[in-house]
């Protein structure tokens, strides 16, 4: 079974939703680093009160910042861990990779949940968050366009990519992802 994992795929297309699923039936932590920084926010926090601005906007905050939260909380016993969110870009996944070299907890698998634009839209529209208005939404879609689809062939040159139909419902997608974990 797969230890360590990673989630990709655009703004809403269920990378959280899945990733809570798996670790349902898994005592793996869950780390999304938009879920880090939105606790940070709540707690009104120094960092929190740096990236507020930058995540209501729907932009990325500042690599050094986001690794930083990563090594932080990446599991130091070796239960398992699924990366929710991150890397972003290319430069994270470098990152990331020296990470993992010096804990030697390598990547097994990168699920890319795949879906279309109109439908993450309709998606994200119905749930409303905070950085979930429609001009949000496009300027993190652009982003993700821009630097984080890269990272598909990335982990692909790698060996390490699982494609997913994210545009199906969740348990569908959910008993998907478990056959590939084994
Ligand atoms: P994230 O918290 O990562 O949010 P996301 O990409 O919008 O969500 P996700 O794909 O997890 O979708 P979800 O399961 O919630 O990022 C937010 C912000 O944090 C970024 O914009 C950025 O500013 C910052 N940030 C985070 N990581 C960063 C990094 N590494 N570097 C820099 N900045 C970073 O699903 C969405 C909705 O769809 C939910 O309502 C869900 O219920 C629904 N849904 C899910 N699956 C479904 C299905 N199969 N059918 C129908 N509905 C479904």
């Amino acid at each position: 079974m797969k230890k360590h994992i990673l989630f990709l795929g655009a703004p809403g297309a269920g990378k959280g939703t899945q990733a809570e699923l798996l670790c349902q039936t898994n005592s793996y932590t869950h780390l999304s680093t938009g879920e880090l920084l939105r606790k940070e926010i709540e707690m009104n926090s120094i960092l929190g009160r740096q990236v507020k601005d930058i995540m209501n906007r729907g932009e990325l905050v500042s690599d050094e910042l986001v690794l930083e939260i990563v090594k932080q909380n990446l599991d130091k016993d070796n239960k398992g861990w699924i990366l929710d969110g991150y890397p972003r870009n290319l430069s994270q996944a470098n990152s990331l990779n020296e990470v993992l070299i010096k804990i030697n907890q390598p990547l097994e698998v990168v699920f890319f949940l795949d879906i279309p634009e109109e439908v993450l839209i309709k998606r994200l529209l119905l749930r409303g968050r905070k950085d979930d208005t429609e001009e949000t939404i496009r300027t993190r879609v652009n982003i993700y366009k821009k630097t984080t689809e890269p990272l598909i062939q990335y982990f692909k040159d790698l060996s390490l990519l699982e494609y997913i139909d994210a545009d199906r419902d969740l348990k569908t997608i959910s008993s998907d992802i478990n056959q590939k974990m084994a």
